[in-house]
């Protein structure tokens, strides 16, 4: 089959020839029916070889969804035929985390050698993909597969920073968004969803404000030095109640921390390798700041109802499996509109 891998440091990805895998006991297989490209593929992949953790070869994407093909042993009460997609921070599924569903933030996931698929574990990007368990799965039905794959991380990374943040988004709030990208535009539909809230969304390009935009955003700012004093004129000088940084590298943290209100938060979603100085006269009073890592099974289950419902839609541009590398092309040079979708 064909799979899009990782094979050499500094070398990115390459579409080449592997064997289809059989699912060990416990384990389905999946006919890929669709692979999200994410920012973090090249994060991993721009790594030096002294702190590249992911094994080598590595079949990239940790977006998947697929119709299941066949059944380990010992796997009953799914159906072959049926069309799922896959929540992707696999844990042990033992600890007090894992059992309230938040597998995102396992403590011994890492001990035990398990790691989520594309980042470690062969990953989506495949004709097949092996998933370790039935409970990775949630069931699609008649969603389309194309336009609802990156909820399972574009979707469910946002909505469980914004879960979380939600209590300061009530009505006459503020939450600024920087980064209006994969994750970032579906995290504007997700504020409007589920808040009250008044978005302002900071971007480099104009298409990117534009999309802003047409996903909700009630203002938009052109990122970069200004930005900061544009959102307090915006909000009369008390700047945002929560920032949502899709980015995290350090301009984005400086705008960030200088637009959070007195009592507001922040949450770092983007892994950019920014730092955000805290301490006392050096954040506002009361203001808080959190580093999210993707979600928990039932936020996915949410994201996808919220989807189901219409009041979230992802922006897809599609590839077929030999345009993956053009496609990762496009991701890093910041001109995907929405989330880039590799189609085996
Ligand atoms: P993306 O490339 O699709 O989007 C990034 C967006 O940020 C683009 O629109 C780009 O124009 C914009 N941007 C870049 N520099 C900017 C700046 N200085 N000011 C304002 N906007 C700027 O990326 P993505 O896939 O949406 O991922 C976003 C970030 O989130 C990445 O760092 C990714 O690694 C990270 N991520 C984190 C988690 C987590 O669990 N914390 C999960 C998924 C992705
Ligand atoms: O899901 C992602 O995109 C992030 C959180 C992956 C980061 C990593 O290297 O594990
Ligand atoms: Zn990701
Ligand atoms: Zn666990």
């Amino acid at each position: 089959m064909k799979a899009v891998q990782y094979r050499e440091i500094g070398k990115g990805p390459e579409v080449v020839e592997v064997d289809v895998p059989e699912p060990g006991p416990g384990q389905i297989r999946l006919k890929v029916t669709a692979a999200g490209l994410c920012h973090s593929d090249w994060f991993v992949m721009d790594l030096p070889e002294e702190q590249y953790i992911y094994g080598l070869p590595l079949t990239l994407g940790h977006e998947g969804a697929g119709i299941v093909d066949k059944l380990g042993e010992g796997v009953e009460g799914i159906e072959v035929g049926g069309s799922y997609a896959v929540y992707g921070p696999w844990g042990c599924g033992l600890c007090h985390a894992c059992s309230r569903g938040a597998e995102n933030y396992c403590s011994h996931a890492a001990e035990l050698g398990i790691a989520p698929p594309g980042l470690g574990a062969p990953g989506a990007m495949a004709e097949y993909l092996i998933v370790d368990d039935k409970r990775h799965l949630i069931p699609l039905g008649d969603l389309d597969p194309v336009e609802t794959v990156s909820l399972t991380d574009a979707g469910l990374t946002p909505y469980h920073a914004i879960k979380n943040a939600l209590p300061k988004l009530v009505p006459g709030s503020t939450a600024v968004v920087i980064g209006v990208g994969g994750l970032g535009h579906v995290g504007v539909q997700i504020i409007r969803a589920i808040s009250q809230a008044r978005v302002i969304a900071l971007d480099l390009s104009d298409e990117k404000l534009a999309l802003a935009r047409e996903v909700g955003a009630h203002d938009i700012v052109v990122s970069g030095p200004d930005a900061a004093e544009r959102v307090r004129d915006l909000t009369n000088g008390l700047g945002a109640d929560v920032v949502f940084d899709f980015v995290g590298a350090q301009p984005t943290l400086d705008t960030a921390r200088a637009v959070v209100a007195v009592d507001g938060h922040i949450e770092i979603v983007g892994i950019g390798g920014g730092l955000l100085p805290t301490g006392f006269f050096s954040t506002p009073f009361g203001a808080s700041a959190r580093a999210p890592y993707w979600g928990t099974r039932s936020e996915l289950m949410e994201v996808i109802d919220l989807a189901r419902s219409g009041a979230v839609s992802v922006h897809v541009e599609q590839f077929g499996i030999d345009d993956a590398v053009a496609a990762y092309g496009k991701l890093h040079d910041g001109t995907v509109r929405g989330r880039a979708v590799i189609v085996p």
